[in-house]
């Protein structure tokens, strides 16, 4: 059995604290982009599968997503100091409920030493475009899972390419990974596939020379 296979029956079976030493013995060996990338995305995945194949219930699902969400937060680096850092505002458009990636996205960010405003999913445009006219981010990422996600998204990233401090906007999730490249020219946005790719563009600040950011 491989290491998020085993990771996921341990979200399944309710075991935080098992988990919870798992992660953390990954983590003396491996990055928190491989954790996220490599074991916990895995153990979602396989979650989801479990779940469409009906092999287990959605109580069994919400059950492995709290432990999920429980070590995500629980190994997360933090930067303390916050003054003069770039402001990053993430979160998930209305309706949008699924919010394990996003909170990768966020980790992400602040390791990297952004200040970051995580505001979790289903958020609507107007109370978002609110915050972000006081707060001024500099950047904004967005997360969809599903695919048909992807009206919202591009009407999101259209309005806040129009915030006073012109924020890049950043998009991704499952509604990116599995579409076509035709349906991802969004005006005013990058699209970042992976978290690897993401890694990139908060270093370099680059994207591909159109609108659209992937490594495959
Ligand atoms: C947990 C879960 C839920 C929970 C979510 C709770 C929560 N706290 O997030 C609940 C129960 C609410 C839920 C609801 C639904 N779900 Co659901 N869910 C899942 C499950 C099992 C895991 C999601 C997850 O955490 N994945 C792990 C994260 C880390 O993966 P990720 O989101 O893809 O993120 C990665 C990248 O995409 C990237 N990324 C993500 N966002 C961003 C943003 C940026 C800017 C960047 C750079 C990168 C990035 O970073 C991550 C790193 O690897 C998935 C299975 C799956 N394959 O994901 C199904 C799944 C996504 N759900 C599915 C479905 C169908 C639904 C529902 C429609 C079910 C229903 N009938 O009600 C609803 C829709 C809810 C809604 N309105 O949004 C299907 C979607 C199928 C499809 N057609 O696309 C899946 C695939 C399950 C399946 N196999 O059938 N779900």
């Amino acid at each position: 059995m491989n290491e998020s296979t085993q990771l996921s029956d341990l979200f399944l079976q309710g075991q935080e604290e098992e988990a919870l030493k798992y992660v953390q013995a990954f983590l003396e060996s491996h990055s928190h982009e491989q954790l996220y990338g490599e074991l916990l995305t895995p153990a979602m995945y396989r979650i989801g599968e479990l779940w469409e194949q009906n092999e287990i219930s959605v109580a069994e699902e919400h059950l492995a997503t709290a432990v999920c969400d429980f070590v995500l937060s629980a190994t997360e680096l933090r930067n303390k100091d916050k003054d003069g850092r770039k402001k990053a505002m993430i979160f998930g458009p209305e309706g949008e409920e699924h919010y394990i990636g996003l909170k990768m996205v966020a980790a992400m960010f602040r390791e990297e030493g952004y200040d970051v405003r995580y505001m979790g999913p289903n958020l609507p445009l107007d109370s978002a475009l609110e915050l972000a006219g006081e707060w001024q981010p500099d950047v904004v990422a967005l997360s969809g899972a599903l695919a048909h996600r992807l009206p919202v998204l591009k009407t999101y990233a259209e309005a806040f390419s129009k915030v006073d401090s012109n924020p890049a906007v950043l998009i991704g999730g499952r509604a990116v990974t599995l579409s076509s490249f035709a349906d991802l020219r969004i005006k005013g946005a990058v699209v970042v596939r992976e978290l690897g790719a993401l890694r990139e563009w908060i270093r370099t600040g680059k994207g591909s020379n159109d609108d659209t950011l992937s490594t495959g």
